[in-house]
C-alpha cells in the first residue's frame, strides 16, 4: 500500500466514495439471536434477507500510528418493534476509541463497557461522536424511511470483537414506543458479576 495522502470525495446526494478498499453487505440472517421479537425476526427473514446495513472501508495497513475509516449506511427498518441496527462490537484491542460523525438520517448509538455502564447518544447531521477505549458500539437508525450515514475513523490496529456482544446482546435495546424510539432493557442481558458466576 502506498505511503502518500490520498482524497475521497463523498458528496450528496450519493454519498458513495468513488474509491474504497472493501464493500461491506449486512443482511438480517447474519443477525440472528440478535433481536429481540424472535418470531418477528423469523417472519420477516422467511419473506426476505433484507440487507440492513453497508459499510465502504478506506483500509490501512494495521500498524500503531495508522487510521481506518469509512461510511457506514445503515438502512430504515424494523423487526418486530425494534430498529434495523448494526450487529455491533468491542475492539479487540480494548484500549481503542472510535470517532462517528453524522452526515444523514437520524439514530442513536447505544454503547456500553465490560464492566456494564451504558449510554446512548443520538445521531443527526453534524454530530460528532466520540466513542471512548473500552466501549463497544452499535448504531440503531430510528428514521421511519431515510438511511442513517455516518463516517467514521479508528486505530487501524483495533480489530472487531463480535463474539462478547452476540452472546447476550446490548444492555439497552431501542424500539418503537409507537410514538418514537424508546430505550429498553434487554432482557437477555445479565450483569459481568452474574455471567462470570456461570449461571
Ligand atoms: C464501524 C462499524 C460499522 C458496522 O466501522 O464496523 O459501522 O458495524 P459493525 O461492525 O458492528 O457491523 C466501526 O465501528 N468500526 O470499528
Ligand atoms: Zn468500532
Amino acid at each position: 500500500m502506498n505511503n502518500v495522502p490520498f482524497a475521497i470525495a463523498i458528496k450528496f446526494p450519493e454519498i458513495i466514495p468513488g474509491m474504497y478498499d472493501s464493500h461491506i453487505l449486512r443482511k438480517l440472517s447474519s443477525m440472528q439471536g440478535q433481536f429481540l421479537d424472535e418470531q418477528a425476526f423469523t417472519q420477516t427473514l422467511s419473506q426476505e434477507d433484507l440487507l440492513l446495513y453497508e459499510v465502504y472501508n478506506f483500509e490501512r495497513p494495521k500498524l500503531g500510528g495508522e487510521l481506518d475509516s469509512g461510511l457506514s449506511i445503515l438502512h430504515p427498518g424494523k423487526v418486530g418493534q425494534e430498529y434495523f441496527m448494526t450487529k455491533g462490537h468491542f475492539h479487540t484491542v480494548l484500549e481503542t476509541a472510535e470517532v462517528y460523525y453524522c452526515l444523514k438520517g437520524k439514530g442513536v448509538m447505544v454503547m456500553e463497557t465490560p464492566e456494564g455502564e451504558w449510554d446512548v447518544k443520538e445521531l443527526t447531521p453534524g454530530v460528532v461522536l466520540y466513542v471512548p477505549p473500552r466501549w463497544a458500539h452499535r448504531s440503531v437508525n430510528t428514521g421511519n424511511d431515510e438511511d442513517l450515514i455516518t463516517f467514521f475513523v479508528y486505530p487501524a490496529i483495533a480489530g472487531h470483537n463480535y463474539g462478547d456482544i452476540e452472546l447476550q446482546g446490548f444492555r439497552k435495546l431501542i424500539l418503537d414506543s409507537g410514538n418514537g424510539p424508546e430505550i429498553v432493557d434487554n432482557p437477555r442481558w445479565q450483569a459481568p458479576e452474574v455471567r462470570h458466576n456461570g449461571s
